[in-house]
């Protein structure tokens, strides 16, 4: 058993609707691959690399999964094209009707061309870095040992980054 963090964003509309909606109904997909032992709260976060484009809502669930990190990333990837994803003429960092990215996968450390672990960019990104601290600061990267709490504190200054939203298509979801 394998203990996996996974980010979920989403800035377009996707066919199960707006992104709440859309992470909502992705975390139902989720829960169908394991057990969700953890879930954030949803934020709404200002776009990162690419900054002309909506904001996103994020959020990060923790998945008890037996599935290998190579299958789990299929999987991941299967959901998104579901909910519309489309990765031909993308633009890097631009908008997307959903996005599943696997963060942390125990304390494995991975270079490979279509999966690093952890996300080599996660350490820096408050749209992942804040829902993250919500469910689980004391996890440590296994890179550098450092603690998500510490992580987050320091992330600059911004109320702006990452904020907190109330909305009743997550709240009803329980998962256990
Ligand atoms: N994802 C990106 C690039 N920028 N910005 C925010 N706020 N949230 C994201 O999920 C996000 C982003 C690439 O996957
Ligand atoms: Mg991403
Ligand atoms: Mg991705």
């Amino acid at each position: 058993m394998s203990l996996a963090y996974i980010a979920l964003g989403a800035n377009l509309l996707s066919p199960a609707g707006p992104p709440e909606a859309t992470l909502a109904a992705a975390a139902e997909r989720l829960a169908a691959l394991g057990r969700i032992a953890a879930r954030s709260s949803l934020y709404s976060t200002a776009p990162v690399g690419f900054v002309n484009q909506p904001r996103f809502v994020n959020a990060v669930l923790l998945l008890e999964a037996s599935l290998a990190p190579r299958e789990l990333l299929k999987k991941l990837l299967e959901i998104e094209r579901d909910f519309g994803r489309k990765r031909i003429d993308a633009v890097l960092n631009g908008p997307r009707p959903l996005d599943l990215d696997l963060i942390l996968y125990g304390d494995l450390v991975l270079h490979e061309s279509e999966l690093e672990l952890p996300h080599p960019r996660f350490a820096e990104r408050a749209f992942v870095l804040v829902p993250l601290n919500e469910i689980a600061p004391e996890l440590r990267d296994p890179r550098t040992g450092l603690a998500v709490s510490q992580l987050a504190a320091r992330l600059p200054e911004d109320a702006n980054a990452a904020s907190r939203i109330e909305n009743e298509h997550w709240a009803a979801k329980i998962f256990s």
